[in-house]
């Protein structure tokens, strides 16, 4: 009950922060849109650390091994559906000869992944190495909204592969609708996994290409140079939830990134701001599996708030980013969310968010174990934000001298 009355006295905080002008044209990307439902008062957020019998957990232990595997049979039963096992006959293969770019300074090479023994169903994937890197190589993993031919030119399209490799990062991409399709909206040979992968429980497209995140880092840990102690797991918009899914699902993700992942991803769901549960499964009913329709309307009734999906991935730091344009994300509530995941990382004797209140534009609320910023513009990952998740997972990878 404590836990709840600081919720609801943050959320008054952080709207009175977000109505005042911080400068020439301040108010206006703060504005909240006259069509958004707001009703940003009154509602509660499901304690986390209560479990669903009713009692509290107080230990680390108790969330390994009580409420952590009840909060996620929650994700697989009523919102994206179980993850698969990797499929038995996945393997790899070269799609093109490597090549060095970036005068020389970094390995790209192309990758089949084979999900089953025929190689009928495949996703290529692309990967950047920084060379002449002392020691092994920490990467990150990310899906994209591009073929891996238009991502060549990484920057083009916020994938600033060069800085990546300067920083001695790798990066690993794919894109996200070769794995399985995105209803009609990107056309591509896809894989298309869920149509001859049948595991017993249903699986939205959400759950589909978290399962290819896991495949691509399955390909990583086949390379000895990779350091898979230092894998991140990063995405923008749909695929921001799908990081955050996979990095419940997947413990090798060391590190979280959720950029603008709103609704599903860290929005929080009893607000309602901007996209609820029934816009987004009216528009994208194939993310999710079915149960979920019955949330549609009732977005506060879903047995727990976002807070717990982010927290799935606790203690591995996980940062939310949040674009001040963004009101269909709710920046204000992706705040929340990772403000409220902060007592489950407490359990291990870290820090989640460090301030109780919502950070100014293009500042980072960055030193604990949860990480949030809002940049100033539109939904979008720009270079920029990718600097600061550089500079976030180095000091929680350890690796600045
Ligand atoms: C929007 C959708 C959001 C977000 C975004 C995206 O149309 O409503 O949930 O995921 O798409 O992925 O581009």
């Amino acid at each position: 009950m404590k836990r709840l009355t600081i919720i609801s006295a943050a959320c008054i905080v952080a709207f009175s922060a977000m109505a005042q002008p911080s400068g020439p044209g301040a108010i206006s990307r703060y504005e909240i849109d006259p069509d958004d439902r707001a009703p940003v008062t009154g509602y509660t957020l499901p304690d986390v650390l209560v479990c669903n019998d009713g009692n509290a957990v107080r230990t680390a232990r108790q969330w390994e091994r009580k409420r952590r595997p009840e909060i996620k049979a929650i994700y697989e039963s009523e919102m994206f559906g179980k993850v698969p096992a990797r499929p038995a006959d996945m393997h790899f293969g070269l799609s093109a000869p490597d090549s060095l770019v970036y005068g020389g300074k970094v390995l790209r090479r192309r990758i089949w992944v084979y999900l089953d023994a025929a190689g009928q169903h495949k996703f290529e994937m692309m990967l950047h190495l920084p060379v002449n890197h002392a020691g092994k190589i920490p990467c990150f993993v990310a899906l994209n909204f591009r073929s891996i031919q238009d991502s060549f030119d990484g920057t083009r399209y916020e994938l600033p592969y060069e800085a990546i490799a300067d920083e001695g990062f790798g990066i690993a991409v794919a894109f996200h609708a070769s794995i399985e399709p995105d209803g009609d909206e990107y056309e591509t040979e896809s894989a298309s996994v869920r149509s001859w992968y049948k595991p017993a429980d249903e699986w939205g497209c959400i759950s589909a290409w978290a399962m290819g995140l896991s495949a691509m880092a399955d390909y990583l840990a086949t390379l000895p140079e990779v350091d898979m102690d230092r894998l991140a797991v990063i995405g923008h918009s749909r695929l921001g939830k799908t990081a955050l899914w996979a990095g419940a699902n997947d413990e090798r993700f060391s590190l979280v990134i959720s950029n603008n992942s709103g609704c599903c991803g860290a929005a929080t769901n009893a607000r309602m701001f901007g996209e609820t549960f029934e816009a987004i499964y009216n528009r994208f009913p194939y993310w999710f599996i079915p149960a979920f329709a019955k949330y549609s309307n009732r977005d506060g009734e879903f047995p727990v708030d976002q807070n717990a999906l982010v927290a799935l991935s606790a203690p591995r730091p996980v940062y939310v980013a949040s674009a001040s344009e963004d009101h269909w994300a709710d920046p204000c509530g992706e705040w929340l969310t990772a403000l409220n995941a902060g007592p489950v990382y407490e359990l291990y004797g870290l820090k989640g968010l460090s301030e109780d209140t919502m950070p100014a534009l293009g500042h980072c609320d960055d030193y604990g174990s949860v990480a949030y910023k809002i940049h100033n513009g539109p939904h979008a990952l720009y270079a920029d934000d990718w600097l600061d998740y550089i500079k976030f997972a180095k000091r929680h990878f350890c690796l600045y001298k």
